[in-house]
């Protein structure tokens, strides 16, 4: 096993660092934050705190050498080259943010490039996401395997201002389960092509639905029990909804860590050449065979 990598420690430091002040920021920005993002989608004013909080965060890495975010048209430069020697980070801030006004699990996804984006997920040397659940736990995946920890402020440590956070791994390989137990496919049926249909119908014959609308509360589902999350190609919207750089890569990278598998229907996720950093691509993502049978069900 390779030594960990002291810049990717920096950043999950960075991130988890974050977690309780995102956290405890929550309750008061629930609302519309009366802009949208590079996306087209209206951003809450949660996601502008968590936002910028991490871009502050992130930028002060050494070894980060550019911040790149779901929320920002641009990349923030953070000197040092990307691809010699310093890291290109995305962030999807609040994944899931949607759920903020219904109370939901929510989190922060993470991948760190060593490219400048655009970039494919094959430049990642690491990724990793945090679940605001009733604990916030963080994802953390590499060369070396997939850790989930238990984030935590320390009242012991730090001041008001500034509360020192504990991060304890709680499970340190984690791996997706041989016989998998659940599924959660996004998106409206009717607007399914008849071919995902298909295969969903199937698969509802045998897993359980855990379906909770955050990419990174239904993927953990599929961590923890295994099975199948997807973000579908739509007949309207064949890029599906959710995006390359901050969502499908770093979560298709932690499963394959973890002996899962990730396409878009018909290539590896880590394979597909994105043309913009905001590109969307659909998503399918948990146990082997469940990926390649739907890999051949689209075919
Ligand atoms: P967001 O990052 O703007 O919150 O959008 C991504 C989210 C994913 O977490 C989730 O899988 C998907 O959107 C849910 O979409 P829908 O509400 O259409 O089911
Ligand atoms: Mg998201």
């Amino acid at each position: 096993m390779s030594d960990p990598d002291p810049i990717v420690e920096s950043v999950f430091d960075a991130v988890a660092a974050t977690a309780p002040e995102i956290r405890a920021a929550l309750p008061g920005r629930r609302v519309e934050s009366g802009t949208d993002n590079p996306s087209g989608e209206s951003v809450l004013a949660g996601d502008l705190y968590a936002d910028e909080l991490l871009a502050d965060a992130l930028t002060a890495v050494d070894g980060v050498g550019s911040f790149v975010s779901e929320e920002r048209e641009a990349a923030v430069d953070a000197g040092g080259a990307v691809g010699e020697g310093a890291y290109a980070v995305a962030i999807d801030p609040l994944d899931g943010s949607s759920n903020l006004r219904s109370n939901n699990a929510m989190g922060t996804v993470v991948g760190v490039y060593d490219a400048p984006l655009p970039a494919t997920g094959r430049d990642l040397v690491a990724a990793g996401y945090v679940l605001y659940g009733p604990i916030t736990t963080m994802i953390v995946a590499d060369d070396s395997g997939v850790r989930e920890e238990v984030v935590e402020a320390d009242p012991a440590v730090g001041d008001d201002d500034a509360p020192a956070v504990s991060r304890s791994v709680v499970e340190d390989d984690l791996r997706l389960p041989d016989d998998p137990l659940v599924y959660g496919f996004g998106g409206r049926v009717p607007d399914w092509p008849d071919a995902f249909t298909a295969y969903a119908r199937e698969i509802e014959d045998e897993l359980k639905l855990r379906y909770g609308g955050a990419m990174v509360g239904d993927v953990n589902q599929v961590l923890t029990y295994g099975g199948i999350f997807a973000y579908p190609a739509l007949v309207d919207a064949p890029e599906g909804k959710l995006r390359l750089s901050f969502e499908a890569n770093p979560i298709a990278y932690i499963v394959e860590r973890a002996g899962g598998a990730a396409t878009d229907g018909e290539t590896d996720i880590l394979d597909v050449e994105p043309e913009g950093v905001h590109d969307r691509v659909p998503l399918y993502v948990g146990n082997e065979g469940l990926v390649e049978r739907l890999q051949s069900a689209l075919d």
